[in-house]
């Protein structure tokens, strides 16, 4: 089974408003809606689990409002610790031992269903256990974004696979020139990026 982890609790201080980061409006759409409709638009998607916390109630209650709707997804309480914190507390779930777990961040307005499952596919064709996703930075400099964190030419995406157990897992690093991996919502300056970039993409 393929769980896809939305970690959306943190306190996402640079947007510099009092909204939550995952409910800023973008295009009348909060912005965690964005990934939600692609891991829903996913083929290989099972269940969405979105990991909130005490710095997002108001997510948590949205994501709910969808769940009454009859949806594959939940809401998971984290502590609110940070993101590696709250992702080895999520990891550390009883349903989540051994199943395929996607991370990913809820400020990706850029993503797509095709392109999840596009990741997947990569993963299945891996004999690691895990999988983290980079973008090169030169697909940035095309668009004229400047990425927020580039390690030796490539931008980290917002989108990881590991298995559900928190030990050390060995990962296969697969390079992938989309930016709608690694495109993410993080200053108000952001979202004048994202309405350019959706102009040409
Ligand atoms: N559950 C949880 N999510 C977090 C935490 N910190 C960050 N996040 C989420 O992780 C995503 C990325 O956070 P962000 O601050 O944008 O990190 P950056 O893009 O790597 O600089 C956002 O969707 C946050 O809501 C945390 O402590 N707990
Ligand atoms: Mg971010």
């Amino acid at each position: 089974m393929v769980i896809a982890l939305v970690l959306a609790g943190g306190r996402g201080t640079r947007m510099k408003v009092e909204y939550e980061k995952p409910l800023t409006p973008v295009r009348d759409k909060p912005l965690i809606w964005y990934v939600l409709e692609a891991l829903h638009d996913s083929t290989q998607v099972d269940r969405i689990v979105v990991a909130t916390s005490p710095h997002t109630p108001e997510t948590a209650k949205f994501v709910k409002k969808i769940a009454s709707k009859g949806s594959e997804i939940s809401v998971l309480d984290t502590p609110g610790a940070g993101y590696i914190e709250d992702l080895s507390y999520a990891l550390s779930q009883d349903d989540f031992a051994n199943e395929i777990i996607l991370t990913i961040t809820s400020d990706l307005p850029l993503i797509t269903g095709m392109i999840i499952d596009q990741v997947l596919d990569e993963y299945q064709k891996s004999p690691k256990p895990a999988m983290s996703v980079m973008v090169p930075v030169e697909i940035f400099c095309e668009h004229g974004i400047k990425p927020s964190l580039v390690l030796e030419k490539v931008v980290p995406s917002g989108l990881n696979i590991l298995r559900g157990k928190d030990t050390e897992q060995d990962e296969e690093v697969l390079v992938l020139g989309k930016i709608e991996l690694a495109f993410n919502i993080n200053s108000p300056e952001d979202i004048i990026s994202l309405e350019k970039l959706w102009g040409t993409l």
